[in-house]
């Protein structure tokens, strides 16, 4: 029993403040400067994007994409950063606001399934073999608008070809049951692993789990993640916190719910995550209220929560624990653990 832990992040997890009612209360800060950033947060892998890794890649050619993406590979290489995925964005586009795979329009489809084989070619380009796909807008504002059976359906075939593209990508969906969509198609890890099974290769995949998309499905995030260990598909993590049934607020991790959070480092830790080169992916924001400088400190404290919680977790009593399980005394267990958390 013990993980090993290295920590990445998307670029999106510095961002400017802006929120559906008001605008961006920091300066927007470049992408080198960001990638310059990640060492002296502790962190050694980026999480991409497709348009991160290769901004406005819609306006080039293929050859062009990958020529930036080479660029790129060269300097992540220099910055000794691992690129840990890319995930198509496929709801910013005009041509997804009806969704990416399961948009009524067979041009939009053809458009999401291309944009994401350019994504595979991207990551082959940065030398990672995976491939991230939140499902944001697989889904509707309202039943009568598409066939549920149908639209899993086309998911499938939009990850079939992804698979059929290229012969060693994975693919790790990351499930989520609400927003910006009323209801989608794929809101939990049983739900993604199901899904896997229906494609041509299952072995080829996976999923990652969000704590507050868990938390949204009125779910606990370290029993999802159980879930997902059980089936060997627990490909990535995005670690973070959410304060009851509303927008997803990607708070830092623990800062809400410091047990739950517990939870989740326990289990990534009693069942070796991380020991085949699986990252904790932190998807964090920082408060709109945080002035630009201090702009980074959520990325830093999620991770110095987790390792603590990581020292909390592997300082308790194990055998002391089993007895009190054996005895059926959970009142006990529920006890000592809150000590533990307390630091008594
Ligand atoms: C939004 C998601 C989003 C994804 C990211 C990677 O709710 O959590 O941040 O994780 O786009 O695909
Ligand atoms: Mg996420």
């Amino acid at each position: 029993m013990a993980g090993t832990f290295r920590f990445s992040f998307g670029p999106w997890n510095i961002s400017q403040g802006a929120d559906p009612f008001g605008p961006t209360v920091r300066d927007s800060i470049a992408f080198p400067e960001k990638l310059a950033q990640y060492k002296a947060l502790g962190f050694d892998a980026v999480q991409f994007h497709d348009d991160d890794a290769v901004p406005n890649l819609d306006s080039l050619s293929s050859d062009a994409v990958l020529k930036q993406a080479a660029a790129l590979k060269t300097t992540l290489d220099d910055s000794g950063l691992t690129p840990e995925f890319v995930a198509p964005r496929l709801w910013e586009d005009p041509r997804t606001i009806d969704g990416g795979y399961t948009s009524n329009d067979a041009s939009c489809r053809a458009y999401a399934r291309d944009r994401s084989l350019q994504a595979v070619d991207i990551a082959n380009a940065l030398g990672t073999d995976l491939i991230v796909l939140w499902l944001a807008r697989e889904g509707t504002y309202v039943r009568e608008a598409k066939d549920s059976k149908r639209a899993v359906e086309q998911i499938v075939e939009a990850v079939d070809a992804m698979l059929a593209h290229d012969k060693n990508i994975r693919i790790a969906i990351e499930p989520k049951p609400n927003e910006p969509m009323d209801h989608t198609y794929i809101p939990t890890i049983g739900h993604a692993i199901g899904l896997g099974l229906l494609t041509s290769d299952p072995s080829r995949v996976g999923g990652l789990i969000e704590s507050a998309h868990a938390i949204l499905a009125g779910l606990d995030p370290s029993d999802e993640m159980g879930y997902a260990l059980a089936h060997n598909k627990l490909w990535s993590v995005h670690l973070n916190d959410q304060n009851g049934l509303k927008f997803d607020q990607d708070k830092a991790f623990g800062s809400v719910d410091l047990r739950r959070a517990f939870n989740q480092v326990r289990i990534l830790d009693k069942h070796d995550y991380g020991n085949d080169g699986a990252w904790v992916g932190l998807d964090v924001k920082a408060m709109r209220t945080q002035k630009a400088g201090v702009a980074t400190k959520h990325l830093s404290n999620s991770r110095e929560v987790f390792l603590a919680l990581l020292d909390v977790s592997r300082s308790l009593d194990e055998s002391k624990m089993d007895a009190l399980i054996t005895e059926r005394d959970y009142e006990e267990l529920d006890l000592l653990i809150m000590k533990a958390l307390l630091g008594r």
